[in-house]
């Protein structure tokens, strides 16, 4: 198990094992807000109490209190490893292996509820729930200068009748949450008050449309953070009324029957029946949608490269093909992989496109990318984009205003699907050529490999 764990045992974490062994270890089994009475008194409750101890926490009607991953030295802790999904309490670990005596791990937190006007509800949400009478909450009683602990049942929070004597006159609340026995329980977040509203993200993935074709509207990026999303609704020409219900599925087609400028609005709705709103603007043209999920053949898609030559007769490896080793979408898919020993090879695909000569479009490309690039070391970068003639060269494919995106994964590990789109607006040459690309350009001297797949190419008039 490689851990690190701190186990800071201060005077003041010391004060609490202390009042632990004397108070805890009875168990009555409380799940309703009464305290227990049998005092707890803490002589050093002051200097317990002072800023410097204890984490600060936002006002919860923010919404936002500790998620766990808000690493913080100043909390009055034992046996905590602040992972990056939550909080960790290891009630077992001595700092070397899980064999601590004392079965004992608590965090502290401490909110401004100065201008808090909520329920006097404590939620907790566990990734790892401890067993059942094994986690409590201390809530500093300011008035008796002693902590009032609460056994809390699993997967719950805690309801009181008030939080009047847990806050002081500076509006602050005080909060431990320990747990004992010998299981790792994994702590997401604390919070007090009701229920979170969720929050509306639309978005309509590419920001143009072609008339009378799919156009694809995208909720998934809206959140819940104490819980989730269970329906999406959209107002699909704007006039308030939502008229498209997509019930849990977070992204939808729509069809869009005239042209126009059009905002598209967004409802989510959560588990608790809270609702928000969200809109995207979307340009709707006549023009043309093209598709390729390349299971059979290129579907008028090839391959190209640049850059690739290391001296007269000395070329990088590289290979650029329909592949079955991953796709997105059914078996086949296009991968592009390199040695890339000149630091500055390109591998893409293109398509060529007919379209009235010397006209400006708005193009648009979304496609499938794969990337297994989870950190920064050896991260190549996304190049996509349009241009008005053939792109052959690296110098011809950096002339058209073309995307570059790192192709960092968000620290997965292995190879991962990303949603990728670009839009821009280019000219069409005499001829009413137009070539739309998708590739990556090996700016590290690492041998890398990604996949694309799923390719949507949208194209309308500009505006
Ligand atoms: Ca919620
Ligand atoms: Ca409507
Ligand atoms: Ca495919
Ligand atoms: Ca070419």
């Amino acid at each position: 198990m490689s851990l690190s764990v701190r186990a800071v045992t201060t005077t003041v974490g010391l004060l609490v094992i202390v009042m632990m062994a004397a108070g805890c270890g009875s168990g009555d089994g409380i799940e309703s807000a009464a305290p227990r009475t049998d005092g707890m008194r803490l002589g050093g409750l002051t200097g317990l109490l002072s800023p410097s101890v204890l984490i600060t926490v936002e006002p919860p009607d923010v919404g936002r209190f500790l998620t766990g991953d808000e690493t913080d030295f100043r909390l009055p802790l034992h046996n905590i490893y602040f992972a990056p999904s939550g909080i960790e309490l290891l009630p077992d670990w001595d700092g070397i292996s899980l064999t601590d005596p004392s079965g004992l791990a608590y965090a502290g937190y401490s909110f401004d509820l100065s201008a808090f006007s909520g329920p006097p509800r404590l939620q907790l949400s566990w990734r790892v729930p401890p067993a059942n009478g094994n986690s409590w909450l201390a809530l500093a009683e300011w008035e008796g200068d002693r902590w009032e602990w609460f056994s809390l049942p699993p997967e719950s929070g805690l309801e009181l009748p008030s939080l009047e004597p847990y806050i002081n006159a500076e509006g602050t609340l005080n909060v431990l949450v320990l747990v004992t026995g010998t299981s790792l329980c994994e702590l997401a977040w604390l919070r007090v008050g009701d229920n979170l509203e969720p929050l509306a993200n639309a978005d309509a993935t590419a920001s143009i449309g072609v008339t009378g074709q799919p156009c694809l509207l995208n909720g998934s990026a809206s959140t819940d953070f104490d819980g989730s999303v269970v329906e999406y609704e959209w107002d699909t020409d704007g006039d308030g009324e939502y008229d498209l219900s997509a019930g849990s599925a977070s992204r939808v087609d729509h069809v869009f029957a005239t042209p126009g400028n059009r905002t598209v609005g967004l409802r989510v709705t959560d588990d608790a029946g809270a609702t928000d709103v969200a809109s995207t603007d979307i340009l709707i043209g006549d023009g043309l949608r093209d598709t390729a999920d390349f299971e059979a053949g290129w579907q008028g898609w090839a391959g190209d490269v640049a850059d690739v030559l290391v001296s007269p007769g000395d070329e990088i490896y590289w290979e650029l093909d329909r592949s079955t080793d991953l796709a997105f979408s059914g078996d086949w898919s296009v991968w592009l992989t390199a040695d890339n020993r000149t630091d500055a090879c390109k591998l893409w695909v293109e398509k060529r496109y007919q379209l009235a000569p010397s006209t400006t479009y708005t193009a648009c490309i979304s496609y499938k990318f794969c990337s297994e690039i989870g950190g920064i070391v050896g991260t190549w970068t996304i190049l996509a984009g349009a241009m008005n003639a053939d792109p052959e060269t690296g110098y011809d494919i950096f002339q058209a205003g073309l995307a570059r995106e790192t192709t960092y994964n968000g620290g997965v590990a292995g190879f991962t699907w990303l949603s990728k789109t670009y839009t821009m607006d280019v000219t069409t040459a005499e001829s009413g050529e137009l070539y739309l690309l998708a590739g990556v350009w090996g700016v590290f001297e690492v041998w890398q490999t990604y996949y694309i797949d799923d390719i949507t190419v949208q194209i309308i008039p500009a505006q």
